[in-house]
């Protein structure tokens, strides 16, 4: 399925560039890639035979550094930009249907929404995913109206510096306990692995986690990324928990509308569409409709999965169900070092 898109209409701000000057760019990303590859320490995969740490980070070889590197190399960011950013399994497809519901919120009736039909992803696709689309009339960014709603999993320091220098842009960053993390990410990359590989087991995951070999792993340096960049620019960068978003919904939401530009009216919170938005996104309502139930997500032509995979318990602490104590020890023990100075701590 196409990226959702709110309106036909296309931004007169938009980054049209020459044919020529494109193919002469990916010409360039293409060679720099190649180049790059063969020479990067490699370190076990999860669903793919490995990873490679590049930058001190582990990404997927062929789909996350490839696509990185377009990014850094092709994406020409907007004033408007929204950009949600996380670490895998974080919460990013809540964070989607949040931002979605809020910057649209005068467009769509919650009847009659979007989000009864269409799935988070591709109502907020990610911007790294999709560059390499050979088909370009499938998620054309430069005809995407504005405000683009883009999500990424890139660390922060990775990104080029025309999307953290922009003055204007914003970024939300969802974080999340990573003990959560972890089991949220075991269970869901065992669904994906190809079926004549075994299972991984939880103490070959953890392991690996603990390292920090795993999808834009080390999973405490992508945090402590945004944490800071968000300390040094609070009006740029929002960092919020997962945790927070599951207690007060409705202040976080409210905190988001202000931050994005889109502050909720007193007339808007008397009639309860704060509440509204939430109940929209919340996890009992998006994981029981037919589109995530029953629909897959095309992230690339080579990655396709299953929206149901997206939704598997959404709570709280459900590592307690997982995790022996001594695990939980030692991911505890690693996060506060790790953490230690920074101010960021996550639940018990
Ligand atoms: P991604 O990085 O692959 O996009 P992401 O959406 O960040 O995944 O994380 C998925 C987690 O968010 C799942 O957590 P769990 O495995 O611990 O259950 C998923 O259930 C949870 N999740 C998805 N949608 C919601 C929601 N609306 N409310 C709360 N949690 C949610």
């Amino acid at each position: 399925m196409a990226a959702f898109q709110p309106s036909l209409e296309c931004d007169n701000i938009s980054n049209i560039h020459s044919e020529q000057t494109d193919s002469d760019l990916i010409q360039k990303t293409d060679e720099r890639y190649r180049e790059t590859l063969p020479n990067l320490p490699k370190g076990k995969g999860w669903i793919t035979k490995h990873l490679v740490q590049y930058q001190g980070f582990w990404l997927t070889p062929n789909a996350a550094l490839k696509n990185l590197m377009w990014v850094q190399d092709h994406f020409k960011p907007r004033p408007t930009d929204i950009f949600l950013a996380s670490f895998p399994k974080s919460g990013t497809t809540w964070l989607k249907a949040l931002i979605f519901a809020t910057v649209n919120r005068t467009r769509y009736g919650f009847a009659d929404h979007p989000l009864l039909t269409t799935g988070p992803h591709d109502c907020f696709p990610f911007l790294d995913a999709h560059l390499q689309e050979k088909d370009r009339s499938r998620f054309d960014l430069d005809r995407f109206p504005s405000p683009r709603l883009l999500s990424i999993h890139i660390p922060y320091i990775l990104l080029p510096n025309s999307m953290t220098d922009h003055q204007s842009c914003r970024f939300v960053y969802i974080s999340r306990d990573p003990k959560d993390v972890l089991v949220s990410k075991w269970l869901f990359l065992n669904k994906l692995r190809p079926k004549d590989l075994p299972p991984i087991s939880l103490e070959e995951a953890f392991e690996l986690f603990c390292q920090g070999i795993s999808h834009y792993g080390p999973f405490w340096d992508h945090v402590l990324g945004y944490w800071e960049a968000s300390l040094e620019t609070p009006e740029k960068i929002l960092f919020l928990k997962y945790e927070d978003l599951k207690k007060e919904p409705l202040v976080v939401v409210k905190r988001l509308g202000d931050f994005l530009g889109y502050p909720f009216s007193l007339e808007e919170e008397s009639k309860g569409v704060v509440e509204e938005i939430v109940k929209l996104c919340s996890f009992e309502n998006l994981s029981t409709l037919e589109v995530n139930k029953v629909s897959e997500q095309k992230f690339s032509k080579d990655t396709i999965i299953d929206n149901r995979h997206f939704f598997r318990k959404g709570k709280v602490g459900d590592w307690k169900s997982y995790l022996t104590t001594e695990m939980v020890e030692r991911l505890d023990e690693i996060t506060y070092e790790k953490l230690l100075g920074s101010g960021l701590v996550f639940g018990s």
